[in-house]
């Protein structure tokens, strides 16, 4: 069994960069970091503290020198040596290499299973790290060992701050290496502002596309996300448009809602709440013949047919699979949204993204824009994965917080890179200005 990076220690220093010289200046390249979070540091008795930051980081197991680290080995390991004896015990059946492996200092106050237990629990531990270190590369921090312009070290915090993936973050700084010579560098605003069009460019807009009507609308996604709200936002918005479009002798657009969502106590009770307010009914399918009925019977009579659909784990696969067979056994062109909220986490993002594709979804809906204040993790795996977004969501109320996604208000809400009036309004010029005309 290979020991590889299986303890985790702390460092605390005034950024991140100063955390990693240290340890690149004491490890070299064996170390890998876990995570970082801000702190306060220094001071005396709590006074005359500074930001930092504390970056966790685990060793590989040659250079786990505990006098270096700055710590004693902690009587978690000594347990792990006495549980990997137990377990050679039980393997072997042999009491007497049992005692004699190292680390075995007679049978300690816990009982057997305990001791099992935290055997097993180490055994996971280092399948986990070795995955880790293996198959999530884009995600764990990798060591460098050149020291870097100090404008780049400082945009690659940025990013991070914004939460941007280390993914992301490298093939920005490896673009921002290919642009800029080294005395260009020295010109830090230049630089950032040039991130910001490289961010707003990957941040791919779902265009307007004609589809015949009746336009069929799916919203899915997991539970929660705010799919039925969605719907009733886009509705409203619908009628609010045509509101505007009647003084122009436009007909008003007839709308259908349709729920599959059986699962949930008052699933139905909610849309149909909203829809009354709109004067207008929601029927319920909970088979394919069903839905492919209510589909064929409003074709001709609806411009508009929205379906609702019960919120899945994303693990869910069953379930999500069970509907993609509802929805396309109802034989009917339609077009799917993948609803999520803007704080889901980019690896859960990940997941949602790939078991729905089953549904064969034309772009992403993103809802609670109003609740996150980091955007960079959702921008980095829709660019990666090169999904489209149609909407953004961001409130409880069902009037007007609904709009087109444009660039424009995701490049706002990073922190760090301190855009002024004049260059929201290049922004806004460069990517287009926030509106709520809506698309379907
Ligand atoms: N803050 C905020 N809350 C929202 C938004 N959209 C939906 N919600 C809330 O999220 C909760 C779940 O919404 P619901 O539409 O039932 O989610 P569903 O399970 O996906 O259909 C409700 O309390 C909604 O009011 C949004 O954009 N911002
Ligand atoms: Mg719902």
């Amino acid at each position: 069994m290979s020991e590889k990076f299986a303890r985790v220690y702390e460092i605390t220093g005034k950024n991140i960069e100063e955390c990693k010289n240290t340890l690149n200046a004491k490890y070299g390249s064996n170390w890998v970091q876990c995570g970082w979070k801000k702190t306060l540091i220094g001071g005396f008795l709590g006074f005359g503290q500074k930001e930092g930051v504390m970056m966790s980081y685990m060793l590989n197991s040659e250079y786990q020198d505990f006098s270096k680290a700055g710590k004693e080995p902690s009587v978690y390991s000594s347990r792990i040596s006495q549980a990997k004896a137990l377990i050679d015990y039980h393997n072997n059946r042999d009491s007497q290499s049992a005692l004699k492996a190292p680390g075995f200092s007679g049978i300690p106050d816990g009982t057997l299973t305990s001791i099992a237990q935290t055997a097993n629990l180490t055994q996971k531990i280092e399948q986990l790290t070795k995955a880790v270190n293996e198959g999530f590369g884009n995600y764990a921090r990798r060591p460098e060992a050149v020291s870097e312009h100090s404008t780049i070290i400082s945009i690659k915090e940025t990013l991070a701050e914004n939460e941007f993936t280390l993914k992301y973050i490298d093939s920005i700084i490896e673009r921002i290496k290919k642009t800029f010579t080294v005395e260009e560098l020295s010109d830090e605003q230049t630089v950032r502002q040039q991130v910001v069009n490289w961010i707003g460019q990957d941040i791919s807009v779902e265009s307007d596309s004609y589809v015949k009507p009746p336009k069929i609308i799916v919203l899915c996604g997991p539970t929660g996300v705010g799919k039925t709200t969605t719907i009733a936002k886009l509705a409203a918005a619908i009628k609010l448009h045509a509101k505007k479009e009647e003084a122009r002798q436009h007909p008003v657009p007839e709308i259908r809602i349709v729920t599959t969502d059986i699962t949930r106590v008052g699933a139905k009770e909610q849309i149909e709440h909203w829809a009354a307010s709109m004067k207008l009914t929601v029927e319920t399918a909970e088979d394919p013949e069903t839905l492919g009925n209510f589909l064929r019977v409003n074709k001709d009579s609806a411009d508009y047919i929205f379906v609702d659909t019960a919120g899945y784990s994303p693990k869910d696969i069953k379930s999500i699979a069970n509907m993609a067979d509802i929805l396309n056994g109802s034989g009917m062109n339609k077009q799917v949204f993948l609803t999520f909220s803007a704080g889901t986490k980019p690896r859960d993002l990940e997941e949602i993204l790939r078991n729905y594709e089953v549904l064969n979804y034309k772009s992403v809906i993103i809802t609670k824009f109003d609740e996150t204040s980091s955007v960079g993790g959702i921008i980095s795996v829709l660019a990666d994965k090169h999904k489209s977004i149609s909407y953004v969501t961001y409130g409880q109320d069902v009037f007007g917080t609904i709009e087109r996604t444009v660039p424009a208000r995701f490049l706002k809400s990073l922190s760090g890179f301190s855009m002024d009036d004049e260059y929201i309004s290049k922004i806004d010029a460069k990517f287009g200005k926030e509106n709520t005309d809506i698309l379907i």
